[in-house]
């Protein structure tokens, strides 16, 4: 069905769109950052999920391409808002390992963000833990070098690999972002709390920041906020919208 080929033509005939989720800082309530959500808009499937093409991407070597096309996107997009007067936001990005592991990956991040004009500081690259813990030269050096460009890095779904902390407090990132699974375990009896809470002390110690994914419920939100956790993200505020959606929400610069 999503064959590399039916996944070449898409980004041909420009079938893929961004949507935008807002993460909301829980102390201002303010939006601070977006996460971009890769749509494929099918002229022949209508709306796909990118849970069910982005390992075809993957497996046939394709997320390399499609990747770029995200990131050079969602760059613009977040220049094009800049200009537009609306307070600068974070725009975090989703990286494979596959496009992470390319040697050419921190060029291409350098030459979008200098062809978009975008200042390094509003872009957040997200890892998942085992392309951050894999511990080959390779990769702490692709990190030191987003490092060192001024781009953001955080560690997507955390909690549910495998880090290793002596290696985590040595790594140059700067965002943990929690796991939904564990957000949904609080309150049902499940030990979400207290997985949610060694995370978010882990993060404070390690002088990161945290953010909560999948937040539903003001319940959670509270819980939340009352352990000292920075943003949250989730349907409680808002799913994943296209952007003259998201514009709703932000503010002018002064
Ligand atoms: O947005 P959610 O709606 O359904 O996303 C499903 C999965 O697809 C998540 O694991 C998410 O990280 C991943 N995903 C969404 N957009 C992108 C993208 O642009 N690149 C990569 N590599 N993964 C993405
Ligand atoms: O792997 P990653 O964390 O990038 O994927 C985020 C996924 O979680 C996307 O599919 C996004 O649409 C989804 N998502 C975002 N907020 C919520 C939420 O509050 N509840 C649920 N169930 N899913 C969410
Ligand atoms: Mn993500
Ligand atoms: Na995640």
């Amino acid at each position: 069905l999503f064959t590399e080929n039916s996944l070449r033509k898409a980004l041909s005939r420009e079938e893929f769109v961004l949507h935008y989720q807002p993460q909301v800082d829980l102390v201002s309530g303010n939006i601070v950052g977006l996460e971009a959500l890769i749509r494929w808009n099918s002229v022949e499937l209508g709306l796909v999920s990118p849970a069910a093409f982005i390992p075809i991407a993957e497996e046939t070597g394709l997320i390399v391409l499609i990747g770029e096309w995200v990131l050079r996107t969602a760059c613009a997009q977040n220049k094009r808002w800049q200009k537009q007067g609306y307070l600068p936001l974070r725009m975090a990005v989703n990286i494979s390992a596959r496009q992470f592991r390319e040697p050419s990956f921190i060029k291409l991040v350098e030459e979008i963000l200098q062809e978009t004009e975008l200042d390094p500081k509003w872009l957040e690259l997200e890892i998942t833990e085992s392309i951050a813990m894999d511990k080959s030269e390779a990769s702490l050096q692709m990190l030191g070098a987003f490092k060192e460009l001024g781009v953001r890095i955080s560690i997507d779904d955390f909690g549910t690999g495998f880090s290793s902390l002596n290696y985590l407090r040595r790594m140059p990132i700067d965002t943990l972002k929690i796991d939904q699974s564990f957000i949904k375990d609080i309150s049902t009896g499940e030990h979400g709390e207290e997985v949610v809470t060694a995370i978010i002390q882990l993060a404070k110690n390690l002088k990161l920041k945290v953010i909560a994914e999948g937040v539903e419920t003001n319940g959670q939100r509270s819980f939340l906020k009352e352990k000292l956790c920075d943003e949250m993200q989730g349907y409680l505020f808002s799913k994943a919208v296209p952007c003259n959606e998201a514009e709703r929400w932000f503010r002018m610069t002064e």
